[in-house]
């Protein structure tokens, strides 16, 4: 059965834990809709593992703590950055008269990530819960703002992370501080150190909170509550198939749908909640430095209206090659993290901007959504910058070594399959998408048979899900890709290789032999391929005449290299540097103040090869480079 996915609050209906339906529009303000943004300054409480009650008390003694952004490094205290279990967030706010009461408005609450698991309390009662820390919910609040127009918001956030969280984390939970081998030989003595702490099966900081932004929006009582443009090319004539879904009150006010080009003119009009639209001579949207062209489809509906904005561009994969707009494209760029100083992961508008800025200055095209869905923000500003995203779910580390099966043992199926459904469902009308990562380097090696049943079925929900029918693909670890089954069956083929850094290290020469006995091997499957991470580790301002591992010129030249195998071969089709910066991370005797495989410092300095990509990116076309 499917609930609701915007519960309208009220004694009937209050269902908390219901299962989600997953549409849910980007909330805009326009004549139709206000929106107020709930950032800034909130009050914040560490918890412990306690699970809180269903009424709100709010906490007693409370810090100050900056909304949208990860608490961790907030405040420098050991308790916010290594801390396990729950915090508590408040903020009291008056809304403006004219969105209290009954005036035909539906008022709806959005937070768009709270990392992992989020519970919502208004004045006092719980409303919501959300568990997956990286995609949007939202809860209906109309019957909640009383006439004087006080609301005081809670939030209760969980962290921890296990086998059935997505990231994954090693259960358990209780580790020795600084090391797994503790040293100590007495199994008892050791105990002492033992800690409970989250233990990421991942290699990014587990930053937790209120990630991104808050928000109160109003609607008319009728709605529109969904909008699926599926855009699609025959010849130069740009068909577009649509359907807008409405809620709320009864109402048989028509829906009428507008296409408008960027020169404001109407190129075709509609009315009726599903149809087909064609736009002779269409323009399309074509990744930079060509022109990313976008429309707007406007949606009326009685007194709602909303205006989506999409592109005209087709996405296929052919023999070897993946077309865009019928030509062969090739991916220059990177995975990415969300990740900043003081942020934590936090929405931060500046730095994805300047982010985008830095890919056009290094002459990239596309990144990947390592290892998560990000912000909405950063999507909207790849469809109006002409980049190219792969767009991952947060399945990052579904695996745990050849003694356990995890596709048997993780409770994790369930929440996976809603996760890549809500994905979809708030990204699919993303020009800037072209393909669906269903998740990053899971184990398919030790028990390929279950790995296969396992992603396939996640394979054909992702192409059941898609109205676009995007391609999918699974981002696999270096493994025995002999025995891997599901790697070669994906639409695309994504390989993480570190050959050269953690696989015969330091040795060039034996990299390039082994990443080309292995392309030797992919070669025979027919399929494109691309890399989606390789990389080392190279720490700003080490610099060597010989070129050894944590230094700059060592970056440059295990770049250099591999870079030469994969342009010999005409079925590779991609290459995305892990990572475009240095990153937070897990502390750990591989890691020295984070990971620093960026071609970026965390500041966003260029190291020495990143002026190396520009240069070889800069004559790489998109298209045609492989003839
Ligand atoms: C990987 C992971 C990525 C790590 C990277 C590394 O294979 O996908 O999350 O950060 O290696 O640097 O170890």
């Amino acid at each position: 059965m499917d609930f609701p996915f915007v519960l309208p609050y009220n004694k009937r209906n209050y269902r908390p834990q219901g299962k989600r339906r997953t549409t849910m529009l980007y909330p805009i303000m326009n004549r139709s809709r206000s929106l107020i943004d709930l950032g800034g300054v909130w009050q914040f409480q560490l918890g412990d593992e306690t699970e809180p009650e269903d009424l709100w008390s709010g906490p007693q003694e409370m810090d100050l703590i900056a909304v949208p952004a990860s608490y961790n490094d907030q405040k420098d205290d050991p308790a916010y950055r290594n801390h396990y279990g729950w915090a508590y967030y408040e903020r009291t706010v008056v809304l403006p008269a004219l969105l209290c009461g009954n005036n035909g408005q539906r008022q709806v609450l959005r937070f768009d990530a709270v990392t992992h698991v989020a519970k919502v309390y208004i004045n006092g009662k719980l409303i919501m819960t959300h568990k997956g820390g990286f995609l949007p919910f939202e809860v209906e609040i109309t019957d909640l703002v009383p006439e004087d127009g006080h609301l005081t918001i809670g939030v209760a956030v969980d962290n921890r992370i296990s086998h059935s969280t997505l990231p994954i984390g090693n259960e358990g939970n209780i580790a020795f501080f600084g090391s797994d081998n503790p040293g100590i030989p007495s199994v008892e003595a050791a105990k002492i150190w033992r800690k409970k702490q989250n233990l990421p099966n991942f290699d990014f900081f587990n930053f937790a909170g209120i990630n991104r932004p808050v928000r109160i929006y109003s609607t008319p009582a009728s709605y529109i509550r969904d909008i699926t443009l599926v855009p699609s090319i025959e010849g130069d004539t740009g068909v577009l198939n649509y359907e807008i879904l409405m809620d709320g009150m009864d109402s048989d006010a028509p829906v009428t749908l507008k296409i408008i080009d960027a020169e404001s003119n109407c190129k075709a009009e509609a009315t009726g909640r599903k149809g087909e639209l064609r736009i002779p001579q269409v323009h399309l949207w074509q990744p930079y430095p060509g022109t990313p062209y976008l429309y707007k489809a406007e949606v009326h509906y009685g007194e709602d209206c909303y205006t989506e904005e999409f592109g005209f561009r087709t996405v296929e994969v052919k023999g070897t090659q993946f077309l865009i707009n019928g030509e062969p494209f090739y991916f220059k760029g990177f995975s990415k993290h969300e990740d900043s100083f003081f942020r934590g992961r936090g929405l931060d508008l500046c730095l994805d901007v300047k982010d985008i800025n830095l890919l056009h200055w290094i002459h990239a095209n596309s990144f990947r959504t390592s290892h998560y869905p990000y912000a909405e923000e950063i999507y909207r500003l790849c469809d109006r910058e002409g980049i190219v995203i792969i767009d991952e779910t947060p399945a990052v580390g579904i695996g745990a070594g050849e003694s356990c099966d995890p596709y048997k043992t993780f409770p994790i199926r369930e929440h996976h399959e809603q996760v890549l459904r809500d994905l979809i469902a708030r990204d699919k009308n993303h020009p800037c998408i072209v393909m669906w990562s269903m998740g990053n380097e899971p184990d398919t090696e030790h028990f390929p048979e279950s790995a296969y049943d396992y992603w396939h079925s996640l394979y054909e929900l992702a192409h059941e899900t898609d109205p676009s029918n995007r391609p999918v693909t699974l981002v696999c670890c270096q493994n025995n890709y002999e025995k891997d089954m599901v790697t070669r069956s994906m639409d695309v083929v994504c390989i993480n290789r570190y050959y050269g850094w953690y696989n015969l290290s330091g040795n060039l020469d034996a990299a390039c032999y082994g990443l080309n006995l292995e392309l030797d091997f992919w070669e025979k499957q027919n399929k494109p391929v691309m890399i989606t991470e390789y990389g080392a580790d190279a720490v700003a301002g080490i610099h060597e005449c010989v070129p050894e591992m944590f230094s700059e010129e060592f970056q440059v030249e295990f770049y250099k290299r591999q870079n030469a195998q994969f342009d010999k071969r005409k079925f590779f089709i991609g290459e995305h540097v892990w990572n475009f910066a240095d990153f937070a991370t897990v502390q750990g005797c591989m890691r020295v103040d984070g990971n620093k495989k960026g071609l970026f410092t965390r500041e966003r300095r260029p190291k020495m090869a990143a002026h190396y990509f520009k240069e070889r990116w800069g004559e790489i076309p998109n298209f045609e480079y492989k003839g």
